[in-house]
């Protein structure tokens, strides 16, 4: 074995003895980093390094010099608590100053606990398990869309978007169920550009995987439709074989690499108390001692930077051509318009569809026409429904537009069966990939299935549109298991996370269009079931009051007496209430983003729901909790605390006080109390 010692005669050593020295510097970088840090993950890192190293070093193609060149293959580290392994990797780059591993999780650096899609060559914020697979293949989704999509065949420039997708998962992202849902949609739609490595360490944080585990991994992946390799995870060269073999396998492919935990540890080798601990000081200086470096902290000799960069001539080559191949094609001008908008995310003032004043129309299915009309307008809107494709609407999308499939990438709905949470993640990989408007729908009671995704969108600050319809009680006869009743105020507590619930047909393709509008944050559109009146306001009027998240709707003469504050359905019973309540001035406001309506200033907000002098009451379907915020102290709530029932919503309705009579009642006693 080579030693620091013999560094200076560093170009004369084997090829071999390169890599491994390089794979030993690598994990130096790790021990230190996370001894430093005094909290962090060795193991993992340890077992992966291998792998992650020779991928970098060989395999993965990207611009040196510019971190987000769009063709370049993606690499996700699902086990992101591996974090310090990329940031080494990021270090040989370039991209990473020694400065940034010595600051590994503190405050305000680039090195955070986990990997933050922030950071330069970090392609997605993971460290939740078993969300890496599904952001994977996400990517890998969208690179096989893009691929087929974008170019003019007679110009020969199909393949301008063209790149593998790489995911690198422990233990604990193959148990955690998501990852195997979004696995079983690679496989049926044959994402064969995808590449997935299984650091199968056997050990995780509480023990040997033996004590949770007794998965057929190989039968299990077979099961899915993948092409399965198993190699020792530390064999540099059965490594570089398993990934030239991945890359012509016509199916998405697992390589399984049996490793070691903190591989190459002088006492704690195989330990999973390697796991998440910096390994003892002692314990690091008879490793370092093992892999022939120096006792020294953050050791990276030149020659081994050198040594990683040897591609990094053709990796410039290859991004420049590329990027001179872009520029020929864009001076076409079908194809110029194409990359513009999609890629770059030019979108034209988007035209919205007529709904008709006096009609009634469940805002689910103002949904389904606004979706048809925009994805006219928008060649890279895709997505689709977990299975609630009639009760979501998404129907006419996908008949026009076809299901994306094996050998048909071009289609732009995507079937994701009965899979929430794969299906959000899967989002999420689309949209941090670019070159995509990723929407997908199920019941909002399920909105709970996907909810981690919903946080890490908002966390990435990406567009991601959620639809999420049968919003309440009124769905009816399915009963408490399908009324939704925390979750409208559940998803209004995640922070970056646009919620709108919009009161009719009108509204609902306002807060779609605004949705695909906003580049930095997820958004959900909770909707009905049941049929709302079509405002009889101008788009005008309702663009600009939505974007402002709450507007008068009807309003009285003067100061009112009563502000009713409603959303979604029970815009329309707040109307009503108005038009019944004799002898009162009352104002109605619709709602439909409280996170629109927190970014007004306080001239409007006061001006909207003045902070005294009236009486404000809240309406909404769903539990109260949160709505004191605009009703105050002495105001009145109208909501539903409790789970529903099955029965007809109508039913529903009546006896949960959503009528008219009710409210007002309800209004009235509140006054009296008062006074
Ligand atoms: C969803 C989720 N649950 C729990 C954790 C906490 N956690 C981080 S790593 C880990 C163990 C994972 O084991 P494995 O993937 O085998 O990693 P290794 O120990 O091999 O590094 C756990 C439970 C997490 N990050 N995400
Ligand atoms: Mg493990």
């Amino acid at each position: 074995m080579r030693t620091y010692k013999e560094i200076e005669k560093f170009t004369e050593w084997s090829e071999e003895d390169k890599d491994q020295f390089a794979v030993n510097v690598i994990k130096g970088l790790v021990m230190d980093g996370v001894r430093n840090a005094n909290s962090g993950h060795t193991g993992g890192a340890m077992s992966s390094a291998d792998f992650v190293y020779v991928l970098f070093a060989d395999f993965l193609n990207f611009d040196p010099t510019n971190s987000t060149w769009f063709n370049r293959d993606r690499f996700v580290l699902s086990a992101g608590h591996e974090s310090m392994l990329l940031y080494s990797i990021l270090h040989l780059i370039g991209w990473f100053k020694k400065k940034d591993l010595k600051q590994f999780r503190q405050l305000d650096s680039n090195t955070p606990g986990h990997p933050e899609v922030r950071i330069p060559g970090v392609e997605a914020t993971t460290g939740p398990l078993g969300q890496g697979v599904g952001v994977a293949i996400g990517m890998a989704l969208a690179e096989a869309f893009l691929n087929e999509t974008i170019g003019d065949l007679s110009k020969n420039s199909k393949n301008i978007v063209s790149h593998y997708t790489y995911v690198l998962v422990g233990d604990g992202d193959l148990q955690e169920p998501v990852s195997l849902g979004a696995a079983a949609l690679a496989g049926h739609w044959n994402l064969h550009k995808l590449i997935m490595f299984y650091d199968s360490n056997s050990a995780q944080i509480s023990g040997n995987t033996t004590r949770a585990d007794s998965t057929d991994v190989i039968s299990l992946f077979e099961g899915l439709g993948w092409h399965i390799q198993k190699i020792n995870g530390h064999d540099h060269d059965a490594i570089r074989d398993a990934i030239q073999t991945s890359q012509v396998i016509e199916r998405p492919t697992l390589i399984i690499g049996e490793t070691n935990i903190g591989n190459g540890c002088a006492n704690m080798e195989g330990d999973h108390n390697t796991h998440g601990v910096p390994l003892p000081q002692k314990e690091i200086e008879q490793t370092k001692e093992k892999f022939g470096l120096p006792n020294k902290q953050f050791y990276v000799p030149k020659c081994v930077i050198n040594h990683f960069q040897k591609r990094f001539e053709n990796l410039s080559n290859t991004s420049a051509n590329w990027n001179s191949q872009l520029r020929k094609l864009r001076k076409g001008k079908v194809f110029n318009k194409q990359w513009s908008q999609i890629v770059e995310n030019r979108i034209m003032n988007l035209e919205l569809p007529e709904f008709n004043k006096g009609e009634f129309l469940a805002t689910r299915k103002a949904f389904g026409i606004t979706l048809e009309k925009f994805a006219e307008q928008i060649p890279h809107l895709v997505g689709g429904s977990a299975d609630l494709e009639p009760s979501n609407c998404t129907g006419g999308f996908a008949k026009a537009y076809g299901d994306f499939q094996k050998g048909n990438r071009k289609k732009r709905n995507l079937a994701f069966g009965v899979r929430e949470f794969p299906m959000a993640s899967i989002l999420n990989g689309m949209a941090l990939h670019g070159g995509m408007i990723p929407f997908g729908g199920t019941f909002l009671v399920f909105s709970d299935y996907a909810r981690p995704a919903l946080r890490s969108a908002a966390m990435q600050e990406i567009r991601v549109i959620h639809e999420f319809s049968h919003d309440s009680f009124y769905v009816g006869e399915d009963g408490p298991t399908h009324q939704p009743v925390e979750h409208i105020m559940a998803l209004r507590t995640i922070p970056n996370y646009t919620v709108f619930r919009p009161a009719d047909p009108k509204e609902t393709a306002v807060c779609f269009k605004i949705a695909i509008e906003s580049n930095n944050n997820p958004s959900a559109l909770l909707l009905t079931r049941q049929s709302v009146p079509v405002l009889f306001l101008s788009y005008n009027r309702i663009e600009a009051g939505v974007k402002k998240g709450a507007y008068i709707i009807c309003d009285c003469e003067g100061a009112p007496e009563i502000v009713l504050i409603a959303t979604g359905s029970e815009v329309s019973l707040a109307m009503d209430v108005a038009n019944s309540l004799k002898g009162k001035r009352i104002r109605v406001v619709s709602m439909p983003s409280w996170e629109l309506f927190e970014k007004q200033s306080k001239t409007y907000k006061e001006n909207l729901i003045p902070p005294r002098g009236c009486l404000k009451v809240s309406l909404e379907a769903g539990i109260t909790l949160g709505w004191e915020r605009y009703v105050g102290p002495s105001g009145l709530m109208i909501g539903l605390e409790t789970y529903g029932l099955s029965a007809p919503y109508k039913e529903l309705a009546d006896r949960f006080g959503f009528t008219p009579q009710k409210v007002i009642s309800k209004i009235n006693k509140h006054l009296k109390k008062l006074l």
